[in-house]
């Protein structure tokens, strides 16, 4: 069984595996463990991850990167339609009213949903886990951001925080006072944080506050902007309407931003032919940059500031603050957030692969085929969860806070309804506008149980929280999964209505809602199918439609890989054979030799462009007329030496 955790970030994806020794970070095809988040179409196959990367400039406009972004949002989403403009590809609704991505592919004009496209990126990440691996993944656990809040896994899995707790030997013993780590990552689209409390085996996470629009781009967006201008005025070029020299500008903006982190002079951004056969140059230092990007630093502190507040710690009260991402990296940055605590800022986490890592750990952790140092973490509900709930006396809609912000999670919660008629209870985030996506276009998922009638009149419904691995699509929590309680009392407004939490130890003994020790009572089990009303969800039709498409898409790269082997392999036997003809061959040339020039002039003419078996056929008709000249020639080696032999032994 294999193990695997992908982070699948904005700009760089890394792909982390389990093995027996402990989690490793794993390389792809080119020995690079970064994998950049990109898919490039082209006439007859795709490219995924670092070649896709190398046709950004070449093949603009059917190259995408940046796709992260439109996950769970409308194509009439005011932010999706902000950047429209600005991108080089093109983007188009989707039957759904989500957004899709308009490519040409195979020569015909496409559009791939962002599901899609982000399917592709993960088939090349799987490939690079198997590849190191030998073997199928079978499971898998991959990042998200904390505001993916439309899909079925609810909450944000604290993969770095995991990643620090597993490893860090001298934690506090479980009944000392916790030791309080802020964690922060900046990332090239986003800025998370959260502050986690820490005893020996035992994470608790506190709070989570997030800048969901905060990453390195935005600072490579500042220096764009700068130079669009420079050189609109120096050369007299409209660069925003080239989409390559934009794109080659975003490349070399984002370089000179690495580079000014390590170095404080003055530093040259030079590009040749870089519009009308124009070559540009300018310069600039760290200091220029930060007073430039001043807006956005001061984006850092009012996370930080809000974790104090909603986890009441003072900043004397954390231990340390362990900083990931690579936009982190930014000196200016980091100097804000090390000022606003007041203490140096801890790197014990790698930058680039924490995350990944957690993610194979948490993996690791979920499946059955490891055994994993007892760990337990208690994640914090980042937005607020309300039931609401027709009452029994017609008097309209009842509802109730169910799980407040920063309330623990995986979590249980069992309430009591007496009632004789069928009712439904519906689920949804009780304060939408503190929702990430502050689109007034987006009606907010709500998930809808239908509790049936029965005989008697107390229903006992389960309401869990949960972060368990689910093999099913639904997100539908099974009894068996309630996990944890507490004395924890939920406010009880109705009167028809009771919450209590109840003792559930292990799944056994949640089978059975407390009620069935009563010998009187009758219990009956029932799963609650549960009905979102899935503004994002992809249909099950659609769902194995993607799938099926995506493996035909799989089979095309395969095919189109084979066929450029198979012409590589005519190519590398002409250049071969030639160079052997004049040397070790050079007296058994016939008709080989023409026949090599004729192949060599047929690559490059009419054999430029066929199906893999014509190369094929090609390289044994070649090897018909070379191979009995290799024979000859090995045979005309041999003999003297044979002769040899044959001399000793006589
Ligand atoms: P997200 O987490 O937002 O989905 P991501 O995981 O792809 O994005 P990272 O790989 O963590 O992002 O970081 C990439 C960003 O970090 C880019 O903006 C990149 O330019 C920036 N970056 C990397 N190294 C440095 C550096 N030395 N100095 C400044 N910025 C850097
Ligand atoms: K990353
Ligand atoms: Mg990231």
């Amino acid at each position: 069984m294999s193990v695997v955790g992908f982070d699948v970030g904005f700009m760089n994806c890394y792909v982390a595996v389990a093995r027996a020794g402990g989690i490793e970070t794993v390389a792809n095809e080119y020995s690079d463990r970064c994998t950049p988040a990109c898919v490039s179409f082209g006439p007859r196959n795709r490219s995924i991850g670092a070649a896709a990367k190398s046709q950004v400039v070449t093949n603009c406009k059917n190259t995408v990167q940046g796709f992260k972004r439109f996950h769970g949002r409308a194509f009439s989403d005011p932010y999706v339609q902000s950047l429209k403009n600005s991108l080089v590809y093109d983007i188009a609704q989707m039957p759904t009213g989500t957004t899709g991505i308009k490519v040409m592919y195979m020569e015909e004009e496409k559009v791939f949903s962002i599901e899609q496209v982000t399917a592709m990126l993960l088939t090349k990440l799987k490939e690079t886990a198997e590849s190191a691996l030998k073997k199928p993944v079978a499971d898998c656990v991959v990042s998200v951001t904390s505001v993916f809040i439309h899909l079925p896994c609810l909450f944000f899995i604290p993969t770095v925080a995991l990643a620090y707790g597993i490893y860090k030997q001298d934690l506090p013993a479980p009944e000392e006072k916790a030791r309080n780590v802020v964690f922060v990552d900046l990332g090239h689209s986003g800025y998370q944080t959260s502050v986690c409390a820490f005893n020996k085996g035992k994470l608790k996470v506190l709070a989570t506050a997030c800048d969901q629009l905060l990453g390195g781009r935005d600072f490579d967006e500042v220096l764009v902007k700068h130079f669009c201008e420079e050189f609109g005025k120096k050369y007299k070029l409209d660069v925003k309407t080239k989409p390559r020299a934009l794109v080659r500008l975003y490349q070399e903006c984002e370089k000179l931003k690495k580079l000014m982190s390590a170095n404080s002079s003055d530093l040259p951004l030079n590009i040749e032919c870089f519009m009308n056969d124009i070559d540009v140059s300018a310069r600039m230092n760290r200091g220029q940059f930060e007073e430039m990007c001043v807006d956005i630093l001061g984006r850092v502190e009012p996370p930080l500031q809000s974790l104090l507040e909603q986890a009441k710690l003072k900043k004397e009260d954390i231990y340390a603050v362990e900083i990931v991402g690579g936009a982190s990296r930014i000196p200016a940055v980091k100097e804000r957030i090390s000022k606003f605590f007041g203490k140096e800022l801890s790197t014990t986490l790698n930058a680039d692969e924490a995350v990944a890592r957690g993610c194979a750990l948490q993996c690791a952790i979920l499946s059955p085929a490891f055994k994993v140092r007892e760990f337990s973490i208690t994640d914090a509900v980042p937005y607020p969860v309300s039931l609401k709930w027709h009452s029994a006396a017609e008097e309209g809609l009842s509802d109730c806070e169910v799980f407040p912000k920063n309330h623990a999670a995986p979590f249980s919660k069992v309430l009591t309804f007496y009632r004789k008629e069928p009712f439904s209870l519906e689920a949804y985030y009780s304060s939408p506008n503190e929702l990430p996506y502050p689109d007034p276009t987006i009606d907010f998922d709500s998930f809808v149980c239908c509790v049936p009638s029965s005989r008697g009149i107390k229903h006992v419904v389960f309401l869990c929280l949960q972060t368990k691995m689910q093999t099913d699509q639904d997100a539908q929590p099974a009894q068996g999964d309630a996990q944890k309680q507490t004395e924890d009392k939920t406010p009880n407004e109705s009167e028809e209505m009771e919450t209590s939490t109840e003792e559930n130890k292990g799944e056994k003994k949640s089978d059975q809602p407390p009620q069935a020790k009563k010998a009187k009572v009758k219990t009956k089990v029932l799963d609650l199918p549960i009905e979102n009303s899935p503004q994002w969800q992809l249909a099950n039709d659609m769902l194995n439609l993607f799938v099926e498409n995506e493996g035909k898409m799989i089979m095309q790269d395969k095919l189109e890989k084979e066929r450029n082997d198979a012409k590589n392999n005519v190519e590398e036997y002409v250049y071969d054979m030639r160079d052997k003809l004049h040397g070790m061959l050079e007296k058994f040339v016939d008709a080989l030799s023409l026949k090599l020039e004729d192949t060599e002039n047929w690559l490059y003419e009419d054999g430029e462009d066929q199906p893999k078996q014509v190369y094929i056929d090609k390289l044994a008709e070649l090897k018909k007329l070379g191979q009995p000249i290799m024979d000859r020639y090995l045979e005309a080696e041999e003999r003297p030496k044979a002769f040899e032999e044959m001399g000793k032994q006589i």
